[in-house]
């Protein structure tokens, strides 16, 4: 059966939510026009007037802001109240120059944690609950967002932060934790390191996981479902919309259900920024509808995925998002190809490898070079140690299928790739195509 925690938003009504999101996308043009000078220039420079906005159908006359609007206006630029009435800052941990900050409003965070808590709900998760938070705590988004929500729910929380794995596998065990929140590598990477410690899901009573901020695929959801014993969800979010609960999966496990009060989503054409009908495969863009310390209107997420009102068997009424495709920015282009991180992960998966991997672009003499290097298990290490080159070749074909470029494979020993606690670094490119 399943369960809500706003069940009058989250099974609301087409018109009904339609209704919310006129009302609020009326009243945020005119407080963002008012207040945010940025905007209010941009608005100007497009000739569009709040006046203009009468509902959601208007939407598409407003300007888009993107990531380097955020550069242009750091830090206080696209600010929509005055700073005394914001009470917590967040950050991107991008390089200096590409950094996001985000203020909130007491209001602000009271909402965001509504929307994570609608995620813990989905998941299973009531005030009977231990929730293990390994998201990172601080200026990142995971830790306190999902924190908030956990508590909303009455869930008992225990704010772990990322990193200490055997200290994290104590507690779960110690303290009982039903629910664990991280990064879908971390989780990858404590189940693994559960197996070396001879602890196996039984030892352990995690029903579910709550697992986002980084792109992952169908074969890992099953491989943590099994090393942990979980039902393992998807949550999705961004620092410049809140953060973590912009949009989270139900039982269905078939695409995120976006908090669309709080929350307008677009998908349009990357290229010429044309609005695309439903159904249709672009470029995610968001509107807060009623943020007041950072309320950004048409923002470009440069994340790639298609919307869905087809109805879901949870209930749940709200819009929902596919698993974010690809980034329309991170896209690798080697040697004229297209190429996404996560088309390499599935041959990985696929071919029975580990997902502890490492691209590695590089241009020498005017020609791109693609190196994927790929751990070992312990057993394959063990097993195959002999026949390397064998396996590599076989990996470098499988990977040409399915990208039409052939890479350099290298497998190396179980354990040498770093490993990261809060986001894998997956991709290295040293050609600086960018920036
Ligand atoms: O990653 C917020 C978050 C925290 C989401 C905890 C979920 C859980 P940023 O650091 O600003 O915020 O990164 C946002 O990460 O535009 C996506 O490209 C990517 N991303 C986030 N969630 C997912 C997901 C947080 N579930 C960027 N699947 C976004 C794939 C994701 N990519």
């Amino acid at each position: 059966m399943a369960n809500y925690f706003q069940p009058e938003v989250e099974c609301a009504s087409h018109e009904e939510i339609r209704a919310i999101q006129n009302e609020k996308l009326v009243k945020q043009v005119k407080r963002v026009y008012e207040n945010v000078e940025y905007y209010r220039n941009l608005m100007n420079e497009k000739g569009v007037t709040p006046d203009d906005i009468k509902s959601i159908d208007d939407l598409h006359k407003l300007p888009f802001l993107t990531k380097a609007d955020l550069r242009d206006a750091y830090p206080y630029g696209l600010l929509g109240t005055d700073l005394k009435n914001c009470v917590r800052i967040h950050s991107t941990s991008g390089t200096t120059g590409r950094r996001v900050v985000a203020f909130y409003t007491q209001k602000d965070i009271e909402l965001w944690e509504d929307c994570c808590a609608r995620a813990i709900v989905a998941a299973g998760g009531n005030d009977e609950d231990v929730c293990q938070v390994a998201y990172g705590y601080g200026l990142f988004t995971g830790g306190f967002g999902i924190n908030g929500g956990s508590q909303k729910v009455g869930c008992l929380t225990l704010p772990m932060s990322s990193g200490n794995t055997e200290r994290q596998i104590q507690f779960m065990q110690d303290l009982h934790a039903t629910i664990l929140c991280c990064t879908p590598s971390y989780a990858a990477y404590l189940g693994e390191s559960m197996k070396e410690m001879g602890i196996t899901p039984d030892d352990i009573d995690l029903k579910a996981g709550i697992f986002g901020a980084e792109p992952w695929t169908e074969e890992m959801r099953r491989d943590i479902e099994k090393s942990l014993g979980i039902k393992a969800y998807d949550i999705y979010g961004l620092t410049e919309s809140t953060g973590p609960g912009v949009a989270f999966e139900c039982e269905e496990q078939s695409g995120m259900h976006i908090n669309e009060d709080h929350f307008l989503a677009e998908i349009i054409d990357p290229e010429t920024g044309e609005v695309l009908p439903e159904g249709s495969k672009g470029e995610l863009v968001f509107t807060n509808l009623d943020k007041e310390g950072f309320p950004l209107i048409r923002y470009r997420t440069r994340d790639i995925c298609i919307l869905s009102r087809k109805k879901c068997s949870c209930g749940r009424t709200l819009i929902k998002m596919t698993k974010p495709m690809g980034r329309s920015d991170d896209m690798l282009i080697i040697r004229g190809v297209n190429v996404f991180p996560s088309q390499i992960e599935a041959v990985l998966i696929k071919s029975g490898y580990s997902v502890n991997y490492l691209i590695e672009v590089d241009r020498v003499n005017n020609t791109d070079t693609l190196d994927v290097s790929v751990e070992l298990t312990p057993e394959q290490f063990s097993d195959r140690v002999r026949d390397l080159a064998a396996q590599e070749k076989m990996l470098a074909n499988n990977m040409k299928i399915m990208l039409g470029i052939n890479p350099k494979v290298h497998l190396v020993a179980p354990k040498s790739i770093t490993r990261s606690e809060g986001k894998a670094v997956r991709v290295i490119d040293k050609r600086k195509l960018h920036d």
